[in-house]
């Protein structure tokens, strides 16, 4: 039987899917059971608080919201629901995702959004933020997340020349 989804992606436009791809992927390495939707906050306000009541009674756990522009969705995800929202500001054209981080970050108190960087990178950290607030109650998931870090500093190079670097680039 496939788990229930303790993540719920949502994000504001079709046009929002590709910068989220990372995110999806990293979901996926940690085996977390994840649910996606396009529902815009501006566009779609009714749909998108039903839709948080629905998730909240199947059992999602952690929200992650995606938008660019005047992005108010991770904002209007944290004003509907009291579990974690994580927030993704994207790159929506003329002010290169400034304008998304501006509105994620800028949460009034009360309401918080935990907002990670813009773009694609963020996409991935709100996965792997996700990740260890879930692995706080499951210690499977909080293996996944120490073998990935294992992992991660194996894979970093400590100690390299930039002149031997250098040379094997020619
Ligand atoms: C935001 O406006 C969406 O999250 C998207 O990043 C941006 C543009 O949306 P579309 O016009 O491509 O639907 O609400």
């Amino acid at each position: 039987m496939t788990p229930a989804p303790s993540v719920a992606v949502i994000c504001g436009s079709r046009s929002d899917l590709p910068a989220l791809r990372g995110c999806f992927d990293t979901l996926d390495r940690f085996e977390i059971a994840w649910e996606s939707s396009v529902i815009s906050a501006h566009r779609q306000p009714e749909a998108l608080a039903a839709y948080v009541r629905d998730a909240e009674a199947r059992g999602v756990r952690i929200f992650i919201g995606a938008a660019g522009m005047a992005a108010h969705l991770p904002g209007v995800l944290a004003s509907l629901t009291a579990r974690p929202v994580i927030g993704v500001p994207l790159d929506g054209g003329a002010l290169g995702g400034a304008d998304a981080l501006y509105s994620v970050v800028q949460m009034p108190p009360g309401v918080p959004v935990a907002s990670v960087s813009i773009g694609p990178p963020g996409a991935k950290n709100a996965a792997h933020l996700a990740a260890r607030i879930l692995a706080l109650t499951d210690h499977a998931l909080a293996e996944r997340v120490a073998v990935f870090r294992t992992e991660q500093a194996d894979g970093a190079e400590v100690g390299i020349d930039p002149r031997a670097a250098a040379q094997g680039r020619q």
